[in-house]
């Protein structure tokens, strides 16, 4: 019996395991009684199938356990193709079209780079990536991925970032992209249309999905994006499809925690509608990814104990005949105990080299190919560049059910790049000599004339010529071109100011903080009549923490299972209700994975053309020092949503300290470009920006999103004052004029801190006689977003009238030093200085968090009524407008230490 008949992809069949390959025994070794076992078993397979087979190996496991033997544990099948040669059928495509097409295509993704880098040196652009690639992804274009059309929704491809050029060169012979465009590759600033590095949503919106360059955060978006899709339909929101996740992947890209860390949500959500293609050409950008290993047989166990559907595509049919003459097992063997180091040197070295190290190891394997030469023996296929076993594969990833499938695929990094293949420095390869390209030319028998062939320029055949219509016509079949973006405007109403009325009102006396505020907001958006279906709730694990337990009442958690127990609070109202239906994403303990379900949701208007309306809620400093970078991508995926950072402030979260107290999330959120960042003080202030926001996102379509912190801190919410939602979305308005007349100071308070700088502004009237005007300040970011925007004018315009900076309009007419607090570092206010006409004086959390109650740790950070009154007369004093020896006993009436540690150093 062959091997390959032996390997039926079963993981109850599997006879051999990686690493320790025993090298089974020649069967004359065997020992007589070992043998009969196998004749025995091998009748059963052939008599009865495999299934029975596996029945019995199961049988026969359990009674080993009974009887204390324990089976090894096998996460690993022989290093063959899952799909057994005698399973597979026939390729239903043109190869000879689909070769030309795909020789067409590698052609121009080269030239693109190998121009662009002529023209331009050190642009750069990647050639090794898609010339690994290129055979999986057109199997892909032309047999499996389906495009969005009318009503139907399509397929989603999260493409390996680096392999962008190949995407583009499809798009170009299908007329999608001009050669202008392909001639501007990375360069995007020259007012002509170019085209960008790698899939970027933000820079190319009618073409890329999904951002994914980013090493990792492909594969786990894909992940979540599938299991949203799942939840979509089953909240009845969008039809259940056969629609498809494929997502493509660097094998050096597994190295990455984002990348493995949630395979098991996969599985658990029995996501068969996700596939993803590990593309194994055995290196990264270094050099080999398991030099000493085997990365295949690494994955495999890896997908295999996360419960994963696991396809290995690692043998062209090249090597079915010589499989079928490997009687004495020995070939096989080979296979098994080369390591990667040593497959990437049989690619890099050639034919020979692979016929006397690899199958020269063995008489036996070195017999098998006597008859061939070493051009042949250096052509011999790995799967990735064999249509034929690629089709069979995906064809059974998308037969797949009950899960998730992934497809490892061996090929070749460089694939085809002459000298540049399989080298440790093909990543950086940029460009090809002239032997180099005209090799190229030769592998993939390019049909490119001469001169474009000489000169490695872009080439496209006439539009009717058989090539190019067979792809046109492929694509028609299977829906339309792809990849494909359609940049859809939201189109909802935002509802009146109105509708918040709580918050609008105030608390009428009662404590609460801006968290409660918003999370009765929250509800009341959830029974809003066109916009509560769309909200998405999503919380990692922290629904106690911000109060969610009546949403969760009220909404319920999606649990795609449903609830399968009786929870044991369900005699309260308040119990943990998991409905299949349920609406509240609650992702247990990961913020990675929870901002993935936000970028989901963030992009199902584009995506799904459901305008989804996410509230990710968040211990504000596990957001954006964590998942920063996936933060960024749903920027450049033009996400839309709401950032929620819950627990915020460096002294308003009371006992938790260093690693828990966020006194700088709002520092890193400015550099979003489109990220608006509100610190709101007072529930109607929250109220304001998120109606704004989902005025500006979902009925305007801006391509912006928020992060708003709320806090945990109770105290009265005031009722909203007349005639300030422009400043609160502006960024600063006056909450309360000075008590005495003329003010001659100004202070600035954000978030809990502003009612320390009103209890500030009492003392300093009372027992100073100093009048100090007290503003909100909602957002400096915005404040200097908007003041560099008119520097820049100014700058640009130096003959018309000089225009105003918002912050210095609000201003005008006012007196005196501004002193600044938040529960923020210094640097957030330090924004406005270059524009205040009056000294700044910041006052804000720098440094290390501590584990105090907020008294103690306002005191600690210098950011209590205290500290600003001195701070204050400090200023004041310096400025001779008060007197510096009464300054000097402010600080001991109210216990200011001078000498105390500085916390920014503490
Ligand atoms: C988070 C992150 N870190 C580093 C890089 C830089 N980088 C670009 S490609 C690459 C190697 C990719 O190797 P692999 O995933 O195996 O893809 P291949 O090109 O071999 O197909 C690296 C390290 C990146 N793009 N993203
Ligand atoms: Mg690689």
């Amino acid at each position: 019996m062959s091997r390959l008949k032996e390997d039926s992809g079963s993981i109850m069949v599997v006879m051999n395991a990686y690493p320790a390959l025993p090298a089974e025994p020649a069967e004359s070794e065997q020992s007589a009684e070992v043998a009969e076992w196998l004749e025995a078993f091998d009748q059963i397979i052939d008599q009865e199938g495999p299934s029975r087979a596996a029945e019995l190996l199961d049988a026969l496991e359990r009674r080993a356990l009974e009887s204390g033997v324990e089976p090894p544990t096998r996460l690993h099948t022989p290093y063959v193709n899952t799909v057994p040669v005698e399973e597979e059928l026939p390729y239903p495509g043109d190869r000879d079209l689909e070769r030309r097409v795909e020789a067409l295509i590698r052609w121009n993704a080269m030239a693109m780079v190998h121009r662009q880098n002529k023209k331009d040196s050190g642009i750069g652009g990647h050639l090794a990536t898609y010339s690994s690639l290129a055979t999986l992804l057109e199997v892909g274009f032309n047999h499996f991925f389906r495009a969005a059309y009318d009503d139907h929704p399509g397929d989603m491809i999260y493409f390996q970032g680096h392999a962008a050029p190949g995407v583009y060169a499809r798009a170009f012979l299908e007329g999608r992209i001009d050669e202008k465009q392909v001639l501007n590759f990375r360069h995007e600033t020259r007012g002509e249309p170019g085209l960008s590095s790698y899939p970027h949503p933000w820079l190319m919106p009618d073409f890329w999905r999904f951002p994914t360059v980013s090493m990792g955060i492909g594969p786990l978006n894909a992940i979540y994006q599938a299991r949203f899709m799942r939840y979509l339909e089953h909240r009845g929101l969008i039809e259940k499809t056969q629609r498809k996740i494929w997502a493509f992947v660097g094998d050096g890209e597994t190295d990455e925690v984002e990348t493995l860390g949630a395979l098991t949500v996969a599985t658990r959500e029995k996501l068969d509608n996700l596939i993803f293609v590990v593309n194994c050409n055995l290196q990264r950008l270094d050099g080999p990814v398991r030099g000493n290993g085997k990365i295949i047989s690494e994955l495999e166990g890896v997908f295999r104990g996360a419960g994963w559907n696991v396809i290995k595509v690692i043998w062209g049919s090249d090597w079915d005949p010589l499989f079928a003459r490997d009687h004495s097992g020995m070939l096989l063997k080979r296979m098994e105990e080369c390591v990667d180091g040593e497959y990437q040197a049989f690619k890099a070295k050639g034919g020979a080299y692979a016929r006397e190290h690899f199958f020269g190891k063995y008489p036996e394997t070195l017999e098998l190919v006597t008859h061939m030469s070493d051009e042949q023996l250096a052509n011999l296929h790995r799967g990735g560049h064999d249509p034929k076993k690629i089709y069979n594969a995906y064809l059974r990833a998308i037969e797949h059910s009950g899960g998730p499938t992934v497809i490892l695929a061996k090929t070749v990094k460089g694939y085809g790049l002459g000298s540049a293949q399989a080298r440790n420095a093909t990543h950086q390869e940029k460009k090809l000599t002239d032997d180099a390209l005209q090799t190229f030319r030769k592998v993939f028998n390019i049909p490119v004339p001469d001169d474009a062939a000489k000169d490695g320029v872009p080439y496209r055949p006439e539009k009717d010529t058989p090539e190019i219509s067979y792809m046109k016509q492929r694509r028609k079949e299977l829906g339309g071109f792809m990849p494909k973006r359609e940049d859809r405007k939201p189109d909802l109403k935002a509802p009146s100011l109105e509708f918040f009325g709580d918050a609008i009102g105030g608390s009428r006396g009662r404590a609460v903080s801006t968290t409660m505020g918003f999370v009765s907001m929250l509800r009341t958006l959830l029974k809003h009549p066109e916009m509560g279906k769309l909200v998405v709730p999503i919380v990692p694990d922290e629904g106690r923490t911000f109060g969610l337990e009546s949403a969760i009442r009220q909404v319920g958690i999606y649990a795609s299972q449903g609830q399968l127990y009786t929870p044991h609070d369900q005699d309260i109202l308040l119990y943990y209700r998991e409905e299949k239906d349920g609406q509240i994403l609650e992702e247990g303990i990961t913020e990675a994975g929870s901002m993935a379900s936000f970028a989901a949701a963030g992009t199902a208007y584009s995506n799904y053309r459901l305008p989804t309306i996410p509230f990710y809620m968040y211990y504000s400093m596990f957001g954006f020092q964590r998942v920063g970078d996936l933060i960024w991508a749903f920027g450049d995926a033009r996400g839309k949503g709401f950032l929620m950072g819950g627990t915020a402030g460096r002294t308003t979260l009371s006992g938790e300290g260093l690693q828990h107290c966020d006194g700088h999330s709002v520092v890193m959120s400015s550099v979003y470009p489109n990220c608006l960042t509100y610190d709101p003080a007072f529930a109607y202030e929250m109220a304001v920006i998120v109606n704004d926001g989902l005025r500006r996102m979902y009925q305007k379509g801006e391509g912006v999103f928020y992060y708003i912190t709320m806090y945990n801190e109770d105290y009265a919410m005031p009722e909203m004052p007349k005639g300030v939602e422009e400043g609160i979305l502006r960024g600063i308005y006056r909450y309360q004029a000075a008590p005495g007349g003329k003010a001659s100071l100004q202070l600035f308070g954000s978030g809990p801190i502003l009612n320390e700088a009103l209890k500030a502004q009492t003392i300093l009237a009372e027992k100073y006689s100093v009048q100090a005007d007290v503003w909100s300040v909602t957002s400096y970011t915005e404040l200097r977003r908007e003041a560099l925007a008119t520097d820049r004018w100014n700058l640009l315009h130096p003959a018309e009238k000089e225009k105003q900076p918002d912050v210095l309009k609000v201003l005008e007419g006012t007196e005196g030093p501004v002193v600044a607090a938040s529960d923020y570092m210094k640097i957030v206010p330090d924004q406005l200085a270059p524009w205040l006409r009056e000294r700044l004086v910041s006052l804000g959390t720098d440094g290390f968090g501590r584990s105090d109650n907020r008294e103690y740790l306002r005191k600690h950070f210098e950011v209590s009524a205290e500290s600003i009154v001195v701070a204050a007369l400090s200023r004041l004093s310096r400025e001779k407008k008060f007197d510096a020896k009464k300054a000097q006993k402010a600080f001991q009436e109210l216990g200011v230490d001078p000498d105390k540690v500085d916390p920014a150093r503490a």
